[in-house]
């Protein structure tokens, strides 16, 4: 888990950049890559980060601390709720704030013209990056949103990136790490995030669900660590439960002749053991409890406000 080892400079930079936007935008796929490891579980599906997620990175002089957010969008339920205010709270804390969008989409999203509207309202210069532009064949198209963007006043720069290739994104970092505070780095120089052992596995196993369910499934089921055994050889035991919200969520998420929780519980072990780098042996239960998504206890874990 841990990067190599750094020694901190004499005249050091420190602050936190909050990495905001639309469900799906690649928030979480650019933080993994600033930090140079997976510290925030990514799917092609919306709203996959469901609280805020610490990602350390070094560069230079200064210690980087990305807050990576949930999607902005419409909330409903009790939990869309508490993700969106996470994704606000972390942007009022943060010493920066950046706004992601996704440049290939045709249509200009309704969420990303929502937040923009409250960005104007808070009156705080933010930073901008289009994102997807590997996607983007036409360079113009790409031009006319940057220019579009730029007249709404409430950006200090706009950057074009690719957080799936890399491209952009040191020129991104550069100009961070410049408008950062002076100031001693708050975490010791090997730490890559904040979040507990325990809770990263529980996200490993819900990015593989994300990935391999469909429809509503995705979004009616949590992931808890229940234990955490090491042992003398290396090896690590974990146990998880999935908790669904009702009875055929259950049946759809074990499948046919239990096909489905095997393959999860497979990808997600081998991810894990890359992350670890030991043997891991996983085993996942799969609960229906109605209403866990209303359950206080729930939100406390992940850092949500239940009130929110
Ligand atoms: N082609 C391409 N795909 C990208 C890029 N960045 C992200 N993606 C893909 O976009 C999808 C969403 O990425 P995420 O990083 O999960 O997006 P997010 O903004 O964190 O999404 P939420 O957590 O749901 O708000 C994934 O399938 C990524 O692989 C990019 O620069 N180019
Ligand atoms: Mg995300």
């Amino acid at each position: 888990m841990s990067g190599k080892k750094k020694a901190q400079p004499a005249a050091t930079r420190c602050g936190f950049v909050a990495v905001i936007g639309a469900p799906n935008v690649g928030k979480s796929t650019l933080v993994n890559r600033l930090v140079g490891a997976k510290v925030s579980i990514v799917s092609p599906k919306v709203q996959t980060t469901r609280s805020r997620v610490l990602g350390i990175a070094i560069r230079d002089n200064a210690q980087i601390l990305f807050i990576d957010t949930p999607g902005i969008f419409a909330p409903r339920r009790r939990l869309d709720r508490a993700m969106v205010a996470a994704a606000w709270q972390g942007a009022g804390d943060a010493d920066l704030v950046l706004l992601l969008i996704d440049a290939s989409r045709r249509q200009p999203d309704e969420e990303t013209a929502r937040i923009i509207e409250d960005l104007k309202r808070a009156d705080r210069k933010i930073l901008l990056a289009l994102n997807k532009v590997d996607l983007v064949k036409q360079r113009e198209r790409l031009l006319a949103l940057a220019a579009e963007m730029d007249r709404t006043g409430c950006f200090s720069d706009i950057f074009m990136i690719s957080a799936e290739t890399g491209d952009g994104v040191d020129d991104l970092m550069r100009v961070l790490v410049s408008r950062l505070p002076s100031g001693p780095w708050l975490y010791p120089e090997d730490q890559i995030t904040d979040m507990p052992m325990r809770l990263l596995a529980a996200e490993v196993t819900r990015e593989h669900l994300f990935r391999q369910l469909h429809q509503e499934v995705p979004y009616a089921l949590t992931v808890e660590t229940e234990s955490w055994e090491d042992f003398e050889d290396g090896s690590v035991k974990i146990q998880q439960m999935i908790l669904v919200e009702r009875e055929g969520q259950k049946a759809i998420v074990i499948g046919k002749a239990g096909a489905r929780v095997k393959a999860v519980r497979e990808a997600a072990q081998a991810e894990l053991q890359e992350m670890l780098e030991r043997r891991v042996h996983l085993f996942l239960a799969v609960k229906v409890r109605e209403g866990w998504s209303e359950e206080r206890e729930r939100y406390k874990d992940l850092g949500l406000d239940w009130e929110a």
